[in-house]
């Protein structure tokens, strides 16, 4: 038996990330049978052979017993013994897998040989504990069905975005200068990675498509179908984000109008030849009629129009067009008070619900304008019911530090999928997706930790645990990193090293919401990269993101009664909750409402005073978090612990910056001085 390559932890100067080979430890030094057939099950097979070369181990394609773990499709006749024993009454789906252990073996059975990679997977988060004692069955199934990662790569390097849009960690692992990056190892090892914790889709490119990027559906197709089939054996479809426009950009027709018959075969005809030649991909991914992308607007169509011709062509492959709801207008006058671009995806798209054929996913970000710290949950979640969707958030930290503050934004994410947007008793945002999708604007690039800061390692995995299992506590999900990660390197004390990242990370994103912009307002970042304070660089320009702050208030009435009306897009009971002074909570109350200064929050303090509360809190916090990593310097490999100390030197000096311009800034318009006397410069 050839032991293949190894893929991810032996990439020479690539960390492993949450893979290192001691991860394996425990399955390598056990007897395994891997028993069934098929792509995945060979995967599965050459991870276990792997680890047993290391650890001197033994695996089996059949039986010949005794073992210490079977893994087994539930089809495989006759069954092993051990598994019989825990066959599940129930079909566990295509991607589920049961785990048990009875009698001293370990058994994970699965239906589909994804079921198996990821019942194999959680052998490795258990380590040595899943060879110990007796395990119940357990059944587990993902949550929902795509769990897809947006790769917002260029082909070529754009002028101003680079190889990566909104990319913090190097280049792209796909594409250099125009061309694909010959070397596909990274992209097998991020694909182990991703089949770690749960992740099974990609797109390829930038929603924004440029003209070297439309070709990848055409002549340049070729480089599509060699990643694919790097990503197969791990599980995971690649989707490629499409232009509107293509029948013109690359098809040489006079139009795309989406009710055009040439338009329309052209889509067909192209769609027919992708699946020749990538029989499993997934579908198309879409931003139109949306910062500068074409759509169908401009042929008098609406987006249900466009969304239906490419999903026409889909269809017969079982594929699925992600349709983005990012719609809204940015070149808005910012004189224009009625204007109010939070309203504009659900004014775009919750009238043409029950409109989109059933290959349709409109894709939604997961607050109404554009992934900032914090934000209400949108309301076209509630508004759609006959329509089925996709919640996007930002793993790549665009307005969360751009990868060189820690933001470990698992707590925000859960929140969303926790919220109830018909109250209480209600469904959860995770109920509606149930089944769905739940899509990541990937985090990673060419950067030896993938991630730029390392500790973001850790919202690229919680991304795919969550979308697996939104109910996971985000505490707990750090630790499985944490253990993967960092224990078998954790030069011996696993506990100080796990105490250390719980202090620096759990709460990091309420620290950065604390010294950026205040209660919900959104924004105040630096105009064109977004890195950094600047309170009013948004505020008179066309993008809709402004915090009208005067002498005598701040904050955006989006009120029914005296503002923008968006708070009716809510279903009750927030659509009072928003709408009450009273009843909103304090962090998105400068989201919804107008306030003077000196106005009482439901905490008792004042809208000025919780700023300059907040600011220098959220800087203190930055400066403790410096001190416990310092503190445990020896507990972490030292080129790791040097990068994320350095980055925490940036990070304290840029949260100090937004603590003085911000506190400044306040202090200025509205005269009050802070009540306990610090410094304001
Ligand atoms: O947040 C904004 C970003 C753009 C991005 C856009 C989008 C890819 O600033 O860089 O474009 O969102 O989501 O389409």
């Amino acid at each position: 038996m050839t032991i293949p390559e190894p893929a991810g932890p032996d990439l020479a100067g690539v960390h492993a990330a949450w893979l290192p080979p001691e991860a394996f430890r425990a399955i390598g030094s056990r007897h395994t049978l891997v028993f069934g057939e098929g792509g995945l099950v060979g995967t599965v097979h050459d991870e276990v052979a792997r680890a047993c070369a290391r650890y001197g181990g033994r695996v089996r394609r059949a039986e010949a017993g005794p073992y210490d773990l079977v893994l087994a499709l539930t089809a495989g006749e006759p069954l092993p013994e051990a598994a019989a024993e825990v066959r599940p009454a129930e079909a566990v789906g295509d991607e589920g897998y049961v785990i048990a252990r009875r009698d001293g073996v370990t058994v994970v059975l699965a239906d589909g040989p994804a079921g198996l990679l990821y019942g194999l997977f959680h052998v490795v988060r258990l380590g040595e504990r899943a060879f110990a004692g007796e395990r119940r069955a357990e059944h587990h199934r993902p949550a929902t069905r795509r769990r897809m990662l947006d790769h917002w790569d260029n082909v070529d390097v754009h002028p101003v975005m680079g190889q990566v849009e909104r990319g913090y960690a190097g280049g792209s692992i796909f594409w250099r200068d125009g061309a694909p990056r010959g070397d596909l190892a990274r992209v097998r090892a991020y694909a182990r990675l991703l089949a770690a914790c749960g992740v099974n889709a990609i797109s390829v490119n930038n929603v924004n498509v440029h003209a070297t990027e439309a070709r990848l559906l055409t002549d340049r197709l070729g480089d599509v179908a060699a990643i694919a089939d790097v990503l197969r054996p791990y599980g995971i479809r690649v989707h490629l984000s499409v232009s509107f426009a293509s029948p013109v950009a690359v098809g040489g027709l006079p139009t795309a109008d989406p009710l055009d018959e040439d338009v329309r075969k052209w889509w067909t005809g192209v769609t027919g030849r992708v699946y020749e030649t990538i029989p499993d991909f997934g579908g198309y991914v879409v931003k139109a009629d949306s910062e500068g992308q074409p759509g169908p607007f401009a042929y008098g169509r609406d987006h249900a129009d466009g969304a239906n011709l490419l999903a026409e062509a889909l269809a017969p492959y079982d594929g699925v067009v992600h349709w983005r709801a990012f719609v809204y207008n940015h070149r808005q006058d910012w004189r224009d008070r009625s204007t109010d671009r939070a309203r504009a995806a659900y004014d775009h798209f919750a009238p043409l619900d029950g409109r989109f054929r059933d290959n349709v996913i409109l894709q939604v970000k997961h607050g109404p304008i554009d992934f900032q710290p914090r934000e209400p949950v949108s309301p076209v979640i509630a508004a759609m019911p006959a329509t089925r969707l996709a919640v996007e958030l930002q793993v790549t930290q665009e307005y969360t530090g751009q990868q060189r503050h820690v933001c470990y934004l698992a707590p925000m994410w859960r929140e969303v999928l926790g919220f109830r947007p018909w109250g209480p008793g209600g469904a959860a945002v995770a109920d509606v997706i149930g089944g769905g999708d739940l899509v990541g604007v990937s985090n990673v690039g060419d950067d030896p930790y993938w991630t730029g800061h390392p500790l973001a390692q850790a919202n690229l995995y919680a991304f795919g645990r969550l979308a697996w299992e939104p109910r996971l506590d985000p505490a707990a999900v750090l630790d499985e990193w944490i253990d993967l990660t960092f224990a078998p390197v954790a030069n011996g004390d696993v506990e100080r090293s796990r105490h250390t990242l719980h202090a620096v990370m759990d709460d990091s994103w309420r620290t950065y919401e604390r010294y950026t912009a205040p209660l919900g307002v959104g924004f105040m970042v630096r105009p064109g990269h977004h890195y950094g304070p600047d309170v009013d660089g948004y505020e008179y320009t066309p993008w809709g993101t402004y915090h009208f702050a005067d002498r005598d208030g701040v904050g955006v009435d989006r009120t029914r009664a005296t503002g923008t009306g968006f708070t009716g897009q809510y279903p009750p009971p927030w659509s009072e909750v928003y709408e009450s002074l009273a009843g909103c909570p304090d962090e998105l109350l400068l989201f919804f409402h107008h306030v003077p200064y000196g106005h009482v929050l439901r905490s008792g303090s004042t809208v000025i005073q919780h700023i300059y509360d907040t600011h220098f809190a959220g800087a203190e916090q930055v400066i403790e978090a410096r001190r416990r990593w310092e503190e445990a310097a020896g507990l972490f490999d030292p080129s790791l612990h040097a990068r994320v100390k350095d980055l925490l030197d940036e990070q304290v000096r840029c949260a100090q910056e937004w603590r003085d311009q911000v506190n400044a800034y306040f202090f200025r318009k509205s005269g009050v001085p802070d009540a306990h006397g610090r410094r304001i410069p």
